[in-house]
């Protein structure tokens, strides 16, 4: 059946009722100004908030600015700033409208216009999900300041960027605010808080009180949207919507309980709201994040295009079991309740899950930003230990191989990440040979701490596993490692 309808206020009556928002669109007041308006947010807080906000009301509809991209401004726009999302692997597709985004706006295209929506009294939470390289931070978590930044700190430059627009926003307001990072940071409350006064400092002013920075830990896989998803979207939903999300069931929100402006009721939504999200916070990065990375990284050099088809190469249940058990679970200790087995088991589980189409090559992306916080604490902690955690060194040799730029089969793979260019200069001044790749990439101070990348042991560990996948490539490495 051919959906002619688009998605647009007045087409919510004709929707089925299931498929219409939880709250009327344009009803809800804004509270929130989130920064990222990326498909994650989408199909994360904004469903959270839009629940909460239709069980327990308040003033928390969402101003979604997008950072540098207009194009999702103006799909959001046309559609009178609606969008559904498709949770797809329980069951037959569903689909629902969200109706919670209450104003719109672009930081590269109008920086002053989210600077003033910043410092609006009736906007009491600044949330974001910008990506990890948006915050710039170096690996002792300080704040790379270049002429640019500096610049868009002092006045001197419009504040485009995430640290600017934080910074400037926070010095023109009067009231509590809180700034709520929802990136997979470790210590994301604290790390951003530092990198605000660190940016406050270079701008001349400080922190003011009233400001508090919450931790989270935000979990839900939300795949790249394929002209796929599109066509499922609207048959599922009854309309033609130009930007669905599309996402897992599954979902996980666990949020630091301190908001001085207040905040929606997300408990009601099913997020757990405590005063520590450490232990979840590393559970998440360390078993889940660094476990996707690892069939990201070998299952694109195996040439497997999806997440779900990496899972299947023989041998890898047991290997990201065994990296499970032998590295990251003795490296960590859970939150009260959990396992780190049981909780792995239910990540595989959800990596399994064919019908979200998920690309390795998507979750390779930005490797030199996203390892530190997902695996290099693994490696660290074990080292400390007195331990060579031999799985953990593994998947870093996969990033390597991957880093390289070519798959098992010889075809070109992309490197789309920021140190893209310094990686492909330090790798090309160093010797093709396993301890060649490994020694360039060590030497990348913006991305290894000095303990790791002068850790004679773990470097014999990396060029072993570099070698290793070099001769047998990853999907004959990936079979003996699991067996
Ligand atoms: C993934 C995450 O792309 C990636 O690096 O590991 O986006 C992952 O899907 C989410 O963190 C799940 O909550």
């Amino acid at each position: 059946m051919t959906v002619t309808t688009t998605l647009r206020l007045a087409a919510l009556a004709g929707l089925a009722p299931e498929c219409r928002p939880a709250v009327p669109p344009g009803a809800v007041r804004p509270g929130i100004l989130h920064l990222g308006l990326g498909a994650f947010h989408r199909a994360h807080q904004a469903v959270y908030t839009e629940t909460a906000v239709a069980a327990a009301g308040g003033d928390w509809g969402i101003v979604g600015v997008a950072p540098r991209s207009r194009a999702i401004v103006d799909k959001l726009r046309a559609q009178d700033r609606l969008y559904s999302v498709l949770t797809v692997g329980d069951g037959p597709d569903h689909a629902r409208a969200v109706g919670i985004l209450s104003g719109l706006g672009h930081a590269a295209g109008d920086p002053y216009g989210v600077l003033a929506a910043i410092a609006d009294p009736g906007i009491r939470i600044v949330s974001l999900t910008v990506t990890e390289k948006a915050y710039r931070l170096g690996p002792d978590g300080r704040l790379l300041v270049d002429d640019e930044l500096r610049a868009q700190l002092t006045g001197a430059a419009p504040p485009t960027s995430v640290p600017a627009l934080l910074a400037r926003g926070i010095m023109a307001r009067g009231t509590p605010l809180t700034v709520l990072c929802c990136d997979n940071l470790q210590g994301n409350g604290p790390r951003i808080r530092g990198m605000v006064e660190q940016a406050l400092e270079v701008a001349g002013a400080s922190l003011p009180a009233g400001v508090a920075f919450p931790a989270t830990m935000v979990d839900r896989i939300v795949p790249a949207t394929s002209a796929d998803h599109l066509r499922r979207a609207a048959a599922a939903l009854g309309a033609q919507d130009s930007v669905p999300v599309v996402a897992e069931p599954f979902h996980q929100w666990v949020i630091e309980d301190r908001f001085p402006g207040g905040r929606p009721d997300w408990a009601a939504a099913g997020a757990i709201m405590t005063t520590d999200v450490e232990p979840w916070e590393t559970l998440k990065l360390r078993a889940l994040n660094s476990v996707h990375s690892a069939c990201a990284y070998l299952g694109a050099l195996a040439g497997r295009e999806m997440i779900s088809d990496a899972l299947q190469l023989p041998g890898m249940g047991g290997l990201l079991r065994r990296f499970l058990a032998e590295d990251i679970a003795p490296s960590m200790t859970p939150p009260a309740g959990v396992t780190v087995l049981g909780y792995g088991e239910t990540v595989l589980e959800r990596f399994a899950n064919r019908e979200l189409g998920h690309r390795t090559h998507q979750v390779a992306m930005d490797g030199s930003q996203k390892l530190p916080y997902r695996l290099l604490g693994t490696i660290a902690d074990r080292r400390r230990a007195g331990a060579v955690p031999v799985w953990a060194a593994l998947v870093l040799a996969g990033w390597m191989r991957f880093a390289r730029g070519v798959a098992d089969d010889g075809s070109a793979l992309p490197l789309d990440d920021p140190l893209a260019a310094r990686i492909r200069d330090v790798v090309t001044q160093q010797p093709d040979t396993p301890a060649g790749l490994v020694d360039a990439l060590l030497g990348l101070d913006e991305v290894f701490p000095a303990a790791l990348a002068s850790d004679g042991e773990l470097r014999a560990e990396l060029i072993r596993w570099v070698g290793e996948l070099e001769r047998y490539g990853a999907a004959a490495t990936i079979a003996a490692a699991g067996r």
